[in-house]
């Protein structure tokens, strides 16, 4: 598969994959989707290939969302088919991969951008990182798994502050409630994932899928079903249009809660 809006390679062991839409600011469409799956299928089966690190282009974005644009115009049925298969194809693929995932968190993580990197293994960051899941500003909820990723990762309380303000916090905030397990300046951020990688590369690629999944084992719930299905719901309110058009027109969202 020829890929437009990815960059792949292949360096000592470790796979890099950049997402590479930056005028978007590396917001995820349909297609970047599918080229993220191609391209961690093909890292994950590769046995040269032994940990993957995940980045976006530029120095502001890691990636900011799904693409409004683009999902704006479906409709219900389309929105809970599209969470279903977005999250097959990359979320709970990525989760549940045998080559471990390291996101190198290169500025703002927002909506579907955190909920990549909740579902990526290991998250370091950027000092300028910003994170949140802005979602219900929209109209919608998050729905690639972020209702039961970030509450697995920062404690219910905290998802539920996160989740219903839809406000954004910093790299420093995000470190303290182990979002990130390290921050670092921008320059550093490469390094100091492929010295994080480079710990990886001297354990057993077999142990470390068993562990992998031994891990994630204790933290499926029936949420991620529940969650796709009020995504769909969400997809049919006046609110979710409104939400999305003001995105679009650049204005202040005026929600009639219908
Ligand atoms: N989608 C599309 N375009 C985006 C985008 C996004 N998520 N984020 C930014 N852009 C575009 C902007 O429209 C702008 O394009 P032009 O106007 O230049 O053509 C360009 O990137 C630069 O953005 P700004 O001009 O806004 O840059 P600022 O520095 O002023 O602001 C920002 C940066 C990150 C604060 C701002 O861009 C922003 O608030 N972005 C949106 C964040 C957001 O709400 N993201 C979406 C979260 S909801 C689905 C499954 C899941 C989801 C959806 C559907 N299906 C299964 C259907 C998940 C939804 C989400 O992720």
């Amino acid at each position: 598969m020829e890929y437009q809006n990815i960059l792949t390679k292949k360096e000592s062991g470790i796979g890099y994959i950049t997402i590479n839409r930056p005028k978007q600011l590396n917001a995820l469409n349909k297609q970047t989707i599918e080229e993220l799956h191609s391209a961690l299928k093909k890292f994950n089966n590769d046995t040269e290939v032994r940990v993957i690190i995940l980045t976006g282009s530029g120095e502001k974005a890691f990636v900011a969302g799904a693409d409004i644009k683009e999902f704006m115009n479906f409709n219900s049925e389309q929105g809970r088919e599209l969470a279903a298969k977005g999250q097959e194809l990359l979320f709970d693929f990525v989760e549940n991969m045998e080559t471990p995932v390291i996101a190198a968190v290169n500025g703002f993580a927002l909506g579907g951008g955190l909920e990549l990197a909740l579902a990526s293994h290991i998250r370091i960051a950027s000092e300028n990182a910003k994170v949140g899941l802005p979602e219900v500003s929209l109209g919608v909820i998050p729905g690639y798994g972020g209702t039961q990723r970030l509450a697995q990762i920062v404690g219910k309380g905290r998802a539920m502050e996160m989740i219903l303000t839809a406000e954004m916090k910093d790299a420093e905030t995000a470190l303290e409630y182990g979002i990130f397990t390290q921050v670092v300046p921008l320059e550093n951020l490469m390094e100091t994932a492929r010295k994080t990688a480079s710990k990886i590369l001297k354990n057993s690629p077999k142990a470390i899928s068993f562990a992998i999944q031994a891990i994630n084992s204790g933290f499926y719930t029936k949420g991620f079903v529940k969650e796709i299905e009020l995504f769909g719901q969400a997809f049919s309110t006046e609110d979710f249009k409104e939400g999305t058009t003001a995105f679009v027109e650049r204005r202040k969202a005026e929600f009639s809660g219908k």
